[in-house]
């Protein structure tokens, strides 16, 4: 129960206690019904991804045991997602065969903004990624959102950043 163990956070919130009408829980199936993929849509380009497809990525990312952790965040008036992010633990041969954690896909849809939650969610995840003994954590961001990542511990380690798109 990773959540009990991440329970210090500053300014009263926690995982188990985000916000009035608010839930954070890991992804369901069910939430490709809950505007999880329009929510996704406010990072960048999502596409189209039927429910097929969503179930059949969902259950490969699944099979990948102790790799894909995907936190949402749901307003339980609305009984839709308003914000998520990703801990995606990457295994490696160096390090002693360690593990690598990247935080990815961020997203606190914008009506939802300003309450803290972006922050909740980094904050649990890079707390998590402790637990479960990543040697490393690592993000990609906007220059804009280096200083929100900075307060969570992140900073530049002088390496680039190289994307190849196809
Ligand atoms: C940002 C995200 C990354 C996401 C990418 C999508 C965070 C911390 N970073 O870099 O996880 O995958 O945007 O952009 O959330 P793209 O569509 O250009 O790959």
């Amino acid at each position: 129960d990773w959540s009990a163990k991440t329970a210090s956070f500053k300014n009263g919130c926690s995982p188990s206690s985000p916000g009035d009408s608010l839930e954070m829980r890991p992804l369901r199936l069910s939430d490709y019904h809950r505007g999880f993929l329009q929510l996704l849509g406010q990072l960048t380009l999502v596409g189209e991804v039927s429910f097929d497809e969503f179930k059949e990525r969902f259950s490969a990312m699944k099979q990948c045991r102790d790799t894909y952790y995907i936190l949402v965040v749901e307003d339980t008036g609305t009984k839709e997602l308003i914000g998520c992010a990703t801990l995606l633990v990457e295994q490696k041969f160096i390090h002693s065969a360690g593990t690598r954690g990247r935080v990815e896909d961020v997203v606190v849809h914008s009506e939802y903004r300003g309450r803290q939650l972006g922050k909740l969610l980094v904050e649990t995840l890079t707390l998590l990624g402790k637990l479960v003994d990543c040697y490393k954590m690592s993000l990609e961001c906007k220059p804009e959102n280096v200083k929100f990542y900075e307060t969570f511990g992140y900073a530049p380690d002088g390496q680039l950043f190289m994307v190849q798109r196809y």
